[in-house]
């Protein structure tokens, strides 16, 4: 038996959390096209018969322009140590740049390389892609993956679970991640608002739950300006009506969703608004 920690680190949106559902099977991280859509660290479990594997899925790790963007860079770093293994995700459809080298300074020698996005990019396109990932970023293992189509992956897994000591498994063998469910149905919320909005009001999002009370669950949701009121409400409250319904099709039979708006001023840049959202 073996088992062990490995953090899936990266840029913002090269597919770290996708990536993690599909190792899993099960959605455990909400995922969108726009950055910084993890904001914590997020445990998902693999559980084989001769593995036990602690996947850490991390924020990307970028250039901060907020409180909230320094901590969410301290919250990936750190993830990136004192683990078995830590995969070094890039994207196979954007130039490696200055983003992904930042990020592996910021890891160990023995990373592990993911070219994710295969699915995007052609044959070339990817070898091509190995190579200049090899040249800039210097380490001794490349995987080529999509976690949209799950190619390459299990060879990817087989490589980590190789990688782990032996060991006895950390948790339950039934247990798949360790959000509790409360903080779960608040990410389900943001993740269909991130589905529906654009330019700054993503980043301007967050949601928590404030009354459980089975079936009846509140959810908070904050904006940091009056004018992001309105459009996350949308026309005579569409929005929130179609993102109540988006969430309770994900959410056991009977849940019933409250959802309402409030404008916390800058709360993105505000150290005691993020110590009292749990940043
Ligand atoms: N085509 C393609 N898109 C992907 C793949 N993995 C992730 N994506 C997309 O890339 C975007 C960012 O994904 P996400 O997992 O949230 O990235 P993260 O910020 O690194 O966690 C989303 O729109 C995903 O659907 C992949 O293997 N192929
Ligand atoms: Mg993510």
């Amino acid at each position: 038996m073996r088992s062990g920690f490995v953090s899936l680190v990266g840029r913002p949106n090269v597919g770290k959390s996708t990536l993690l559902n599909r190792v899993l099977g099960t959605k455990v991280a909400i995922t969108s096209d726009k950055p910084q859509t993890t904001r914590s660290q997020v445990r998902g479990i693999l559980n084989r018969p001769d593995a036990q594997v602690v996947f850490v899925d991390t924020p990307g790790i970028h250039k901060p322009r907020t409180l909230l963007g320094e901590r969410l860079n301290a919250t990936a770093t750190e993830a990136a140590s004192g683990v078995d293994v830590v995969c070094l995700v890039v994207d196979a459809t954007a130039p490696i740049g200055p983003g992904d080298r930042f990020v592996a300074e910021r890891v160990p020698p023995d990373a592990v390389i993911v070219v994710n996005k295969t699915d995007a990019a052609s044959p070339d396109e990817v070898l091509l892609q190995l190579a200049k990932a090899a040249e800039q970023l210097d380490r001794s293992a490349y995987f080529p993956v999509s976690a949209k189509t799950g190619a390459g992956v299990d060879a990817l897994v087989d490589e980590i679970v190789n990688r782990l000591p032996e060991g006895p498994a950390w948790y339950p063998d039934d247990t798949v991640t360790d959000v509790p469910e409360a903080f779960w149905v608040a990410e389900l919320v943001r993740e269909q608002l991130l589905a529906v909005t654009h330019d700054e009001l993503p980043h301007s999002i967050a949601t928590r739950v404030v009354e459980w009370e089975w079936p009846r669950i509140r959810v908070e949701i904050l904006v940091e300006r009056d004018s992001q009121k309105g459009i996350v409400i949308g026309r005579k409250g569409s929005v929130l009506k179609a993102v109540g319904t988006a969430v309770r099709q994900q959410l056991p039979e009977g849940a019933y969703l409250e959802l309402f708006v409030k404008v916390d001023k800058d709360w993105q840049r505000r150290a005691q608004a993020l110590d009292r959202l749990g940043f």
